[in-house]
């Protein structure tokens, strides 16, 4: 239902902001260029016969349930017919820079957020920013034969969301006064920020839909889930989201940390969390095609004092095994094993061309 003026939060009304984000990237473009792939089950990624996983897949393939992180051999026994193919990481870097000059037609504030995807602030652009949307559409079509959709929205928060319902080859709109229809109904699950270990917590407090969260004030969730996921859970569950598109700034690492339920002492335990937050860094990198050279360890022990380990390599890396590796190697310069541990971080930084230095969210 819509809503009268007065109800609309303020900041709802100060930006225009567009997410675009390409189709079956990495996919689209190897069957742009082979027209035999075209309507086939196509993966990107590792071969079936090894360890590697799935970095995105044809719309053909997703039917047969294959997507993106899967790995290879699971894939396989989905759909033994599916054709795999290793990723050409030059040609999709080219066809990225190609959609970044077609933002750049129409506003210089550009965020990329990998190389299929950007936030564009067009606040103050003379044209209305679905028709911007649409242009931006064409534009890339024009340029690169491959499509993308795209979500136009007040902030960033919404036009991210809108941007995944209409895929492929969409626009979804989200005006100041369709916010609150819009979040009401939608699972917490699809605010970018909440994952799998944050939705199951927020289930287990019977929290699924936006609009479940709404019965707490902002006392009650800060009580619940802590200053920073009580804070961040009020406002994302009502649409407010007052990030700006941040053009300028690049981040220098990309890293993933986890905190623990429970302490924990146990070094083979501690090996076990490394890999699992190595894994989302390694996912990371590989989804904006970048390797680093330093691998940075951090250890939080349990009174909370914080201490990092950091190691260079002689050449840049993106691979599980060799990150893993180091930052087992960096565990064991830390008390851990005899002061308990409350949180692991790994990150990695010094990254191979400046370029490559994607603003990017802590994951
Ligand atoms: N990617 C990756 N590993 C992941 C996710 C993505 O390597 N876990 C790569 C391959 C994708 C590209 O990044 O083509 C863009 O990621 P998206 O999440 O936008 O996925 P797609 O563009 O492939 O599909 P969609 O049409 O759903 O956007
Ligand atoms: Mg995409």
């Amino acid at each position: 239902m819509a809503e009268s003026e007065h109800d609309i939060h303020p900041s709802l009304l100060k930006r225009k902001i567009i997410h675009f984000d390409m189709d079956c990237f990495y996919a689209a473009v190897e069957m742009r260029d082979d027209p035999r792939l075209v309507g086939k089950p196509v993966i990107i990624g590792g071969q079936p016969n090894t360890r590697g996983v799935v970095a995105t897949c044809s719309y053909e393939a997703r039917r047969f349930g294959i997507h993106s992180a899967m790995a290879c051999s699971q894939a396989y026994r989905l759909c033994p017919s599916a054709i795999f193919i290793p990723p050409n990481f030059e040609k999709y870097r080219a066809v990225s820079d190609q959609i970044r000059q077609v933002f750049k037609q129409f506003t210089q504030q550009v965020e990329p957020l990998s190389l299929d995807e950007a936030y564009l602030d067009v606040t103050h652009h003379e044209l209305y920013a679905t028709r911007i949307a649409c242009l931006v559409k064409q534009n890339i079509f024009e340029a690169t034969s491959l499509t993308g959709s795209a979500g136009v929205a007040p902030n960033k928060l919404l036009a991210k969301i809108a941007s995944d319902m209409n895929k492929p080859n969409g626009i979804t709109v989200v005006q100041p006064h369709q916010v609150r229809g819009f979040m009401s109904v939608l699972p917490l699950r699809k605010i970018n920020g909440i994952g799998p270990a944050t939705e199951k917590k927020l289930l287990s407090y019977g929290l699924k839909l936006c609009q479940d969260v709404w019965a707490y004030n902002l006392f009650d969730l800060v009580e619940k889930f802590g200053a920073n996921l009580g804070g961040f859970l009020f406002h994302r569950a009502r649409g407010i989201d007052e990030r700006p598109v941040r053009s300028q700034s690049k981040r220098k690492s990309l890293g993933a940390e986890n905190t623990f339920e429970r302490d924990i002492l146990d070094l083979n335990r501690l090996g076990a969390e490394i890999l699992r937050v190595a894994h989302r860094v390694v996912e990371a990198l590989w989804k904006q095609s970048i390797q680093g050279k330093t691998i940075t360890l951090k250890v939080k022990y349990a009174d909370f004092k914080v201490v990092t380990r950091s190691k260079t390599l002689n050449g840049y890396t993106c691979e599980l095994t060799k990150i893993m590796d180091v930052a087992q190697e960096l565990l064991n310069k830390t008390e851990a094993g005899r002061r308990p541990v409350r949180l692991i971080g790994v990150s990695v930084s010094n990254f191979r061309s400046p370029d490559d230095q994607i603003l990017t969210p802590l994951i």
